[in-house]
């Protein structure tokens, strides 16, 4: 809701028209799912994420330059840039910062829910674009998705449960989250990921996201069969998450 009136500003301070003559507009994108699928990449897909609503904040003093060139360092596959500033404190800047940094695939994460928002994702360095199967319809989704393919960015479709699966997996999706975050209770619950991921169809790149806290978690979900591993709290506690990543 909240989003819906931001887009709207954004949209008339900086229409599309000023957006495709950005420098990143005409950028070749790097495939995620490419480098999820290498067997000798890790595929974990490192967060920068200075708060949350489910805890508060993380850390306020990262830096997105340090941070991701330090996830990269540390073996990271690709990276996930929140740029939600209410709920996650980030902004489309963190996304641009880390692209002029990193030749890695690059995510940008928010709430997707207008169009604008996937030009933005473009102009600003992103090589795919989340959408959230709980925040918008199917077709709302088919539509962005065809607009991020135009601008030859991917698309990864979250869910959190069998309906969204049912109700949003389709060709359009080019990988598929599995959100272990119940998004009303916050909880995490790996062990739910386990019997979502036999409900998703295997021709689909699997990504495990939320919880994952230790090297035993992210062999146990590898050994299941996910190829990419969305982490980002557990990195982000940490003073210098790339530390953490190491690990
Ligand atoms: C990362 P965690 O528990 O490692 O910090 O989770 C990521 O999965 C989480 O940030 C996330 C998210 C989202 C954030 C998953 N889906 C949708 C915002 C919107």
């Amino acid at each position: 809701n909240y989003k819906k009136e931001e887009v709207e500003k954004r949209k008339k301070l900086y229409p599309v028209e000023l957006l495709k003559q950005q420098t990143y507009f005409e950028a070749t994108p790097v495939s995620l799912k490419k480098y999820l699928l290498d067997p000798n990449k890790t595929g974990i897909i490192a967060e920068f994420k200075r708060q949350s609503p489910s805890e508060g904040i993380i850390n306020q003093h990262a830096k997105v330059e340090e941070t991701s060139i330090g996830y990269m360092q540390a073996g990271s596959s690709a990276l996930s840039i929140l740029t939600d500033k209410p709920s996650f404190g980030g902004d489309l800047e963190d996304l641009k910062t880390a692209r002029k940094f990193n030749f890695c695939p690059i995510l940008r994460k928010d709430f997707m829910i207008d169009s604008y928002q996937v030009y933005e994702a473009k102009a600003n360095g992103a090589d795919a674009i989340l959408l959230i199967a709980a925040a918008i319809d199917r077709a709302k989704a088919e539509e962005l998705a065809a607009l991020a393919h135009e601008l030859k960015m991917e698309v990864l479709l979250e869910v959190h449960n069998e309906e969204e699966i049912n109700s949003h997996l389709g060709d359009y999706v080019d990988l598929v989250g599995v959100n272990s975050r119940d998004l009303k209770s916050f909880k995490t619950d790996l062990e739910g990921l386990k019997a979502l991921y036999s409900k998703i169809p295997d021709e689909y790149v699997k990504i495990a996201e939320s919880g994952i806290k230790t090297s035993e978690d992210y062999l146990k979900l590898k050994t299941l069969g996910f190829k990419g591993f969305l982490i980002g709290t557990t990195f982000m506690k940490n003073t210098n998450p790339a530390k953490a990543c190491q690990k």
